[in-house]
């Protein structure tokens, strides 16, 4: 067997009841095998494959908060130091029922990658909790929040670990989070990501990711001669990744005519209005069957089929394995030139396959939804010199990072003679920078 092999089956050994992280790992491995196996005795000596499977640390611990109506509820969390080869842990915080270590690993695992791939100084790490925030007032938020952060605190700080947002951790929850670790250690440091702009956040990091997504399939588009204006997009999901693609994409004159939450979906022909889905989801935090109260030409539908309308672009953006094989026949039966992924794995790997079989451009996660994180990592800077940046300033470098990522990932691709394979050339390129800062490192 194989080096790739031998440990693939390990990993998948040793995690057992952990799908999403061995997909992950699967996916990864398949596109760096040319590299290992040129070397293949040299990195199996190193254990380089066992040693950037096995976080550095993990932390899980017992959340426990008080309800409304005084009832002790308790919660589980996790902080995954997956790799920090290249910079501090870096990678948000998901707050969702379905959380558990294997989402959370394969979460922290992709974004060792991804932060390489931004070509700024983070190394990779997540966490979250199984909290559901949707239903629950501020105040039990607050208190999820401030004990969340009494034993978080003990395991981060600026150089150390940074935490951001992710699904169900937006604004409020970081400004709570922010809030206890403050007034718990004392120290007013860019600890977190994310946070309000008058206590040291970011301008642009709250559209970072959904307009990054944007930028990088504009410059897709751009070298295989098309651009953006007059495309039809179907995107899913709801959330910031989503609101903020559909913006841009509307911006950049294309008309985005779908979005979907964990309940039901939307099509909209004339275009989603972003206005509206801001106020449904940013101000009332309420379900999509709203929207059709603001554009009554709309239809709501209950369930998933975001897949199933025709478009030029696809952007899946709410949460993982989103898009399945028949979803994958659909948009190419309908023409879909080009698949961006707005969130982390949202493509099975049967169905990443079938749309690189058939032709579509396929931007996986790592790469395509790298803005947000890179401008968490101008807001680390700002934070650093204590300064903040303009909006112009950070949206530009936001924009060149995604034009490099997609030139960077291509170029990879083709030294591997992999041309238009962006999976393989976005794990390649990721993890050539991470190999050498860990073979400089030593063994450790
Ligand atoms: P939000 O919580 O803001 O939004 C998530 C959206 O996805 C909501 O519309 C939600 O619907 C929907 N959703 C979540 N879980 C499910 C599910 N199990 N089934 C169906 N729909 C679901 O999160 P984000 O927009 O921040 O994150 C979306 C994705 O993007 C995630 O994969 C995340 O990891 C990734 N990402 C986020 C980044 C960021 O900066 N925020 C950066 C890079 C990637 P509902 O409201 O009904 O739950
Ligand atoms: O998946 C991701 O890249 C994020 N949720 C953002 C992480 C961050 O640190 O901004």
């Amino acid at each position: 067997m194989s080096y790739v092999d031998d440990v693939l089956a390990k990993v998948i050994a040793k995690n057992p009841s952990e799908p999403e992280f061995h997909q992950a790992v699967t996916e990864v491995f398949d596109s760096i095998r040319p590299l290992i196996e040129a070397n293949e005795e040299f990195y199996k000596k190193e254990a380089i494959l066992e040693r950037i499977t096995e976080p550095e640390r993990m932390i899980k611990f017992r959340v426990p908060w008080v309800d409304d109506k005084g009832q002790v509820q308790v919660n589980m969390g996790i902080r995954v130091q997956f790799n920090s080869a290249i910079g501090p842990y870096k990678g948000g915080l998901r707050f969702h029922p379905s959380v558990n270590q294997g989402i959370i690993k394969f979460l922290g695992f992709e974004q060792v990658f991804k932060n390489s791939l931004t070509g700024l100084p983070i190394g990779g790490g997540k966490g979250g909790s199984d909290f559901d925030p949707k239903g629950k007032s501020d105040r039990e938020v607050m208190a999820f929040c401030q004990s969340f952060m009494t034993e978080l605190y003990k395991h981060i700080n600026a150089d150390r670990d940074v935490p951001a947002g992710d699904i169900g951790v937006g604004g409020r929850e970081i400004g709570y989070l922010f809030g206890q670790y403050k007034r718990i250690t004392n120290k007013y440091e860019g600890v977190l990501t994310g946070k309000g702009l008058t206590y040291g956040g970011s301008l642009a990091r709250t559209e970072a990711t959904g307009y990054g997504v944007i930028y990088i399939l504009e410059e897709l588009l751009k070298d295989h001669g098309m651009d953006m204006a007059g495309k039809t997009v179907c995107v899913s999901g709801a959330g910031n990744v989503a609101i903020y693609a559909i913006e841009k994409a509307h911006q950049l004159g294309a008309k985005v005519v779908t979005c979907s939450d964990s309940t039901g979906w939307v099509y909209d022909p004339e275009g989603i209005d972003v206005a509206a889905l801001k106020e449904i989801k940013e101000v009332k935090r309420a379900r999509l069957t709203e929207y059709k109260k603001y554009r009554p030409n709309s239809e709501y539908h209950e369930g998933r089929g975001v897949w199933q309308i025709k478009c030029d672009l696809a952007c899946p953006c709410a949460t993982q394995n989103e898009v399945f094989t028949e979803d994958a026949k659909m948009l190419v039966e309908n023409g879909c030139i080009a698949l961006a992924e707005g969130a982390n794995m949202p493509t099975t790997l049967e169905a990443t396959k079938y749309l690189q079989e058939h032709g579509v451009h396929f931007i996986p996660g790592k790469a395509s939804n790298a803005g947000g994180v890179a401008v968490s990592a101008l807001e680390m800077s700002q934070n650093s010199e204590r300064l903040s940046w303009t909006f112009e300033d950070v949206d530009s470098r936001l924009q060149n990072i995604m034009i490099n990522i997609y030139h960077n990932i291509s170029d990879a691709a083709k030294r591997y003679d992999k041309e238009g394979d962006y999976v393989a050339g976005a794990n390649l390129a990721g993890f050539e920078k991470v190999l050498d800062a860990m073979l400089a490192q030593g063994i450790c």
